[in-house]
């Protein structure tokens, strides 16, 4: 089967952030591929990775990478896929580090930024939802369900205020 979604990150250790984008996705239903590839550790297979992401189907990927996080910024650089970067928060500066090396690509090379951490990672995983869903009406009602059950979780909430 052809996986949709690319899930990479810089280091294992950013797994206990990545493993809520892959959650989202599974709950979806799509089909994704999870790895670690290092911009600093391994430049040549995060090359190769980034080159041949849209040749074996992939339609997004999302990359997570802390501290001086080049990953996601260099991978969008090797491809014309739309590439989710995740903050991870480091210890040293809180994944302030994580987010400025991400977010700040030069014009002409976008990488889709989202929030530090946990946040982010989800976010990553709906926002590549809502990219494949443009062409795939199933996914997007899939989609319009999950607002709708947070819609009633958070009108749940008000009554259990005391
Ligand atoms: C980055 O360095 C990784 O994305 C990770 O967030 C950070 C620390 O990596 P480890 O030293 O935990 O492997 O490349």
């Amino acid at each position: 089967m052809t996986n949709s979604v690319g899930v990479i990150m810089g280091s294992k250790s950013d797994w206990e952030t990545m493993q809520h984008a892959c959650e989202i996705l599974d709950q979806l239903g799509i089909s994704y591929e999870k790895k670690v590839v290092s911009a600093h550790r391994t430049p040549d297979l995060m090359f190769t990775y980034a080159e041949e992401a849209r040749g074996k189907g992939l339609k997004v990927i999302i990359a997570g990478a802390g501290g001086a996080a080049h990953l996601p910024g260099m991978v969008a650089a090797k491809t014309t896929l739309p590439v989710i970067g995740v903050p991870v928060q480091s210890k040293a500066l809180s994944g302030l580090d994580s987010l400025l090396s991400i977010v700040q690509m030069p014009g002409g090379v976008p990488v889709a930024t989202v929030a530090i951490g946990k946040a982010g990672a989800v976010n990553a995983g709906l926002l590549a939802a809502q990219i494949l869903a443009i062409e795939n009406l199933e996914l997007a009602r899939k989609l319009e369900a999950k607002r709708e059950a947070t819609r009633a979780e958070v009108m749940e909430s008000s009554d259990e205020l005391v």
